[in-house]
């Protein structure tokens, strides 16, 4: 085995062999890091033969699996965590063991602790090839808009702060209030984080951008603008859904006419996030409003495709449709190749990390709903998996909050807010 010493919290070695676990364990390692993704190679032992081995020897396990080519700052960022999270030093490989050190460096580059200009020679002392992280590094910093992304655990949504670097201002994208069905509890935590980040680069919040209105959670932009002054807007066929859910919830005080965002937009409309031209594209089929916001070349997709692993969003709400959501993806895809394209949600495929990041080009390549597929086989395979799909938790508490960009229900005379849930409005569960 050739381990390379990085530091005290880690190392790192080309692909091992997991029967050889036990003894990385004994060596005082604690955390074992697979960067590799699966199926590179036929002979490569994956993912899940490694979370086995590693539980057998005692190591925790985390699966970053990165290519040069797709590399993203959520990768770095994960990796970063797990070696903050583990119990002593850990150990990386990929297939060479250059993309683990990949990983590290940049964040190393990324956070000040080393600089740019080090890591020719950092390479050559190691003998490893880290042109790929000086190639990355430089293209990140000349990226305009800054897109920060902020995971939610609870709710596997992704929140994002666009900022133009020129003017300081920015949007925030679909960002989540926090709900806890078990006790009823709201709480701010991601909002405040969203708030917080703001604040500590300076930005002005210019913006507060619904894609859709969400059905597995809260949406914070009512919270927000309250706190930012700042303007909220969501698709113009809100107003759809709202009819829709008006009927669902049998709620006749419920203001049909978008009046509760400060903005809604149509296909083709224009704005700035301070200097910074945005567009929208009406994306139906995973709701009836959904939108893209194209940011320079930041796309902001929401629930229409999810990362290249993952494939697609669901079209099985009321007012969801397959085919409709197939033609809103080719739209998408008619981007540049070079776009950048940032989901709503990530569901870990195969326990990965989260991630969020790609590019119209590596959709087109490998998205495993939409690559090489047709129109027909596409629409086939997203109903006979909505089929089996329950339906999200909290849809019925979120559309009664959502479709009223945000707001609680007002509170009762003893101050107290409640939600309304219709019984068998959505249909059958999936019982067993
Ligand atoms: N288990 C989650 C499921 C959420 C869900 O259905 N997510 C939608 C987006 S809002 C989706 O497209 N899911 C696709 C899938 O699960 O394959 C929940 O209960 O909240
Ligand atoms: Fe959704």
């Amino acid at each position: 085995m050739t381990i390379t010493r990085i530091n005290d919290r880690l190392s790192v070695m080309p692909q091992p062999d997991p029967a050889d676990f036990g003894s990385l364990a004994a060596q005082g390692f604690k955390t074992l890091i697979n960067a590799r993704p699966d199926g590179e190679e036929s002979a490569q032992p994956g993912t899940q033969a490694e979370d086995d081995a590693a539980k057998r020897a005692g190591l925790s396990y985390v699966f970053v699996p990165v290519t040069v080519a797709t590399l993203t700052e959520a990768d770095v960022r994960a990796f970063q965590r797990s070696l903050q999270q583990s119990d002593g030093p850990a150990i990386a490989h990929c297939k060479s063991g250059v993309r683990a050190l990949l990983l590290h460096v940049i964040g190393e580059v990324l956070d000040g602790r080393m600089k740019l200009e080090d890591l020719p020679t950092l390479g050559g002392r190691l003998a490893i090839d880290l042109t790929a992280a000086t190639k990355w590094l430089t293209k990140y910093s000349e990226r305009r808009p800054v897109v920060q992304g902020f995971f939610d655990k609870r709710t596997w949504s992704v929140q994002y702060v666009v900022s133009d670097p020129e003017t300081g201002k920015c949007a925030i994208v679909d960002p989540v209030l926090d709900f806890d069905e078990k006790s009823g509890a709201t709480a701010t935590i991601n909002a405040d984080t969203i708030l917080d980040h703001v604040r500590e680069n300076n930005l002005t919040v210019d913006w507060i951008l619904d894609t859709h209105p969400h059905a597995d959670h809260f949406s914070a932009a009512h919270y927000l603008k309250s706190k930012t002054g700042a303007q909220t807007a969501i698709g113009e066929h809100v107003v759809d859904v709202q009819k829709l859910w008006k009927g669902i919830y049998n709620w006749p005080e419920l203001a049909t006419d978008g009046s509760q965002w400060d903005r809604l937009f149509a296909h083709g409309e224009t704005f700035k996030v301070g200097s910074i031209d945005a567009k929208v594209m009406f994306s139906p089929g995973h709701t009836l409003a959904s939108i893209t916001y194209v940011i320079a070349d930041a796309a902001f997709v929401h629930d229409t495709l999810f990362m290249p692993d993952s494939g697609t969003a669901r079209a099985d709400f009321p007012g969801g449709d397959a085919k409709a959501l197939w033609n809103s993806i080719q739209d998408i895809l008619a981007l540049p190749d070079d776009t950048r394209i940032f989901t709503g949600h990530d569901y870990q495929p195969d326990g990965r990390v989260p991630r969020w990041e790609s590019t119209v080009a590596e959709q087109k390549r490998a998205n495993r709903h939409v690559a090489n597929g047709s129109e027909d086989s596409f629409v086939k395979l997203r109903m006979e998996r909505d089929k089996t799909l329950p339906m999200p938790k909290l849809i019925l508490h979120a559309l009664q909050v959502n479709v009223r960009a945000g707001r609680l229900p007002e509170p009762e005379a003893n101050g107290k807010r409640y939600l309304r849930f219709p019984l068998d409005a959505l249909g059958e569960a999936a019982w067993s």
